[in-house]
């Protein structure tokens, strides 16, 4: 085993959260990252960056409020950004008031809160109403080395981890040696003065607006791309986030544009080492699927490229060409044939893109149509969960550990799955009844438990597996997500399970099975009964 470096960032609401894997010096010495997927933070409640919901909190509508963050956590934000920082505001009890209400709501105080103020009153008092462990946005040495590490280690005592922004006494850092030069110095004194755990600094190497036209800001994300690589191989432990809609700010009013910026800016930042970054999920694309013209010219405003000219094309700078496509893109958008386009495509290529972009208008139809077509050739209903459902869940699962989608995204496309899973049911079950019709054996087979392991939110497969040998003559017991150990065994015993079933997507889940084939190994209940344990999902098969 290699010596572990630097362990991961913890985080917790009422459900805890690991941010980044430990990793080790041999990791290290292969450049691997230590973070695989990129964590979304919900920006909507904000008060800076949302008119609707300052709007609300300005009427004092916090119910309506709260319903903002709870959209946010069912749209798949991992965690939610809160600022009050409104100066028609009391912004410390606005703070105060909001945070105490979403901890009695459980479903949107199960993920951390990142408490986001650049005054250190409201800051302080949101941490004295937080459950678990949040995150404060931000600190920096702004004002000098003293009240920086007063703050930080006031953060310490509080256990939160903290936003630094590269900011410090001569102002905010916006070339790649200013960012990494005050990202090292920061890093320094929290680590070696403040004793902060550097598992816990999360940079914010400040993402600006490009193709504003002045030209020292052409090359601002490709500085901050450029010194979040710089800052994931020389500051061990230490994450980096950003607010990702500043990058696009010149295309205001122009959101399919801004929406591609954000996709390829991200794409770029997540390769090269972006941990998180405050998004809002509605105005990410597909990288994949933009528009190839549109794709190429948003990329080299991005990355600060020179252009391929085209023989006999003007030679305009990036930022040129990309206002030159900007207004067809806009108006390609609204167009709804083109929004169409892709119903004149094959049945089970609408199946897949109406799972990748997580379009749930006419899937019912499009599964219908696949099954039709399954049914004529001999088929099973099954054969299209299996195959092109599957298929299509399987380009977003690819498309998702590429850095391509997101999240909130593949939230969306879970959803869409569910549906096209609904509509077969009643013909899984009418194949059932069929065969009993036609005189076969109904007698019941015996009796499984069913759950997804501990740790593991996946479900969709495990439905699908119950529905399956429900109509095979088992009787199901489906324990559902995220469920113990002495949970599932608990009940095997109570239901005089014949055969217990797991399942789990992630890499942790298999370690989990391992855990309850000990544990059922040691329990003379299943020992003497020779109780099988039956695991499935794909973390066991792919
Ligand atoms: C949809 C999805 C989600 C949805 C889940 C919604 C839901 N209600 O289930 C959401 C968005 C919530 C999600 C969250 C996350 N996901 Co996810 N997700 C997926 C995705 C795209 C599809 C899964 C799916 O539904 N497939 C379709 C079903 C039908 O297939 P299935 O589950 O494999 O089931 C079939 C068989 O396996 C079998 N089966 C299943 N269970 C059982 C049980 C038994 C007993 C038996 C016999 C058979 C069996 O039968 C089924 C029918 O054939 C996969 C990619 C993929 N290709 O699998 C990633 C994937 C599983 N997710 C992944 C990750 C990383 C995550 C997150 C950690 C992301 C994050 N940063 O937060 C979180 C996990 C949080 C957690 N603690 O669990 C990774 C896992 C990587 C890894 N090896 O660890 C994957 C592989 C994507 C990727 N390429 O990176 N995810």
């Amino acid at each position: 085993m290699s010596d572990i470096v630097v362990p991961p960032m913890k985080l917790a609401g009422l459900e805890p959260v690991t941010i980044g894997a430990s990793y080790s010096v041999e990791d290290r010495a292969e450049g691997l990252s230590p973070s695989a997927t990129f964590v979304n933070i919900g920006e909507r409640t904000n008060v800076t960056g949302s008119k609707a919901f300052a709007r609300m909190i300005l009427n004092g509508e916090f119910e309506q409020a709260l319903a903002v963050a709870r959209q946010q956590v069912e749209n798949g934000a991992q965690i939610i950004d809160i600022n009050m920082d409104e100066a028609m505001l009391d912004s410390q009890a606005a703070m105060v008031r909001f945070l105490n209400l979403i901890a009695s709501e459980p479903d949107i105080s199960r993920v951390p809160i990142m408490i986001d103020s650049s005054k250190w009153s409201v800051i302080e008092a949101g941490l004295r109403c937080i459950q678990g462990k949040g995150i404060v946005n931000s600190i920096s040495m702004k004002e000098g080395i003293a009240p920086f590490k007063h703050q930080a280690k006031l953060l310490k005592r509080y256990g939160a981890a903290a936003v630094v922004m590269a900011f410090d006494e001569q102002g905010q850092a916006d070339t790649y040696q200013r960012k990494i030069d005050i990202c090292r110095r920061a890093y320094r004194i929290l680590v070696d003065e403040v004793d902060f755990p550097p598992e816990d600094i999360i940079f914010d190497p400040n993402i600006f607006a490009i193709a504003t036209g002045i030209e020292e800001h052409n090359n601002y994300a490709v500085d901050f791309i450029n010194a979040t690589r710089w800052i994931k191989a020389n500051l061990p432990g230490a994450k980096v986030s950003g607010g990702v809609s500043n990058v696009s700010f010149s295309f205001r009013g122009n959101d399919p544009v801004r929406e591609a910026i954000h996709t390829v800016f991200l794409y770029h930042a997540i390769q090269a080492g972006m941990d998180m970054g405050i998004v809002n999920a509605g105005m990410v694309g597909v990288y994949d699927d933009l528009e190839p013209t549109l794709r190429e010219r948003v990329e080299d405003v991005v990355l600060n490229r020179t252009p391929v000219y085209q023989p006999g094309e003007a030679e305009l700078t990036p930022s040129e060409r990309l206002i030159e496509v900007a207004e067809t893109a806009k108006s390609g958008a609204k167009d709804d044939s083109k929004r169409n386009e892709w119903r004149a495509l094959p049945v089970r290529q609408r199946l897949s893109h109406a799972l990748v972009h997580g379009m749930n208008e006419f899937i019912t139809e499009d599964t219908e149509e696949v099954w039709q077509a399954i049914q004529a050739e001999g088929g099973r209903p099954l054969h299209v969960i299996e195959g092109p459902l599957m298929d299509g869940m399987n380009v977003v699962g690819d498309l998702f550990g590429q850095g391509k989608m997101f999240l909130p995204q593949v939230v969306k496309s879970a959803r869409v799955m569910k549906q096209a899973v609904a509509h077969l049911l009643p013909y899984i079950e009418a194949e059932k009844l069929l065969l009993e019709a036609a005189g076969a054996d109904v007698k019941t087979k015996g009796k499984i438990i069913i759950a997804t392991v501990k740790g593991d939110v996946h479900d969709i497969g495990k439905n699908i597996v119950t529905v399956v040998l429900q109509c095979n003559n088992f009787e199901v017991v489906n324990m559902g997500v995220m469920v113990p150990c002495h949970e599932i065994l608990a009940r095997a015993k109570v239901e005089g399970a014949d055969i217990v079933g797991l399942s789990g997507l992630i890499t942790p889940s298999l370690e989990e099975m391992q855990y309850v084939a000990a544990e059922m190994q040691k329990d003379e209940h299943f020992r003497i009964r020779k109780i099988p344990l039956m695991i499935g999902g794909a973390t066991t098969s792919r």
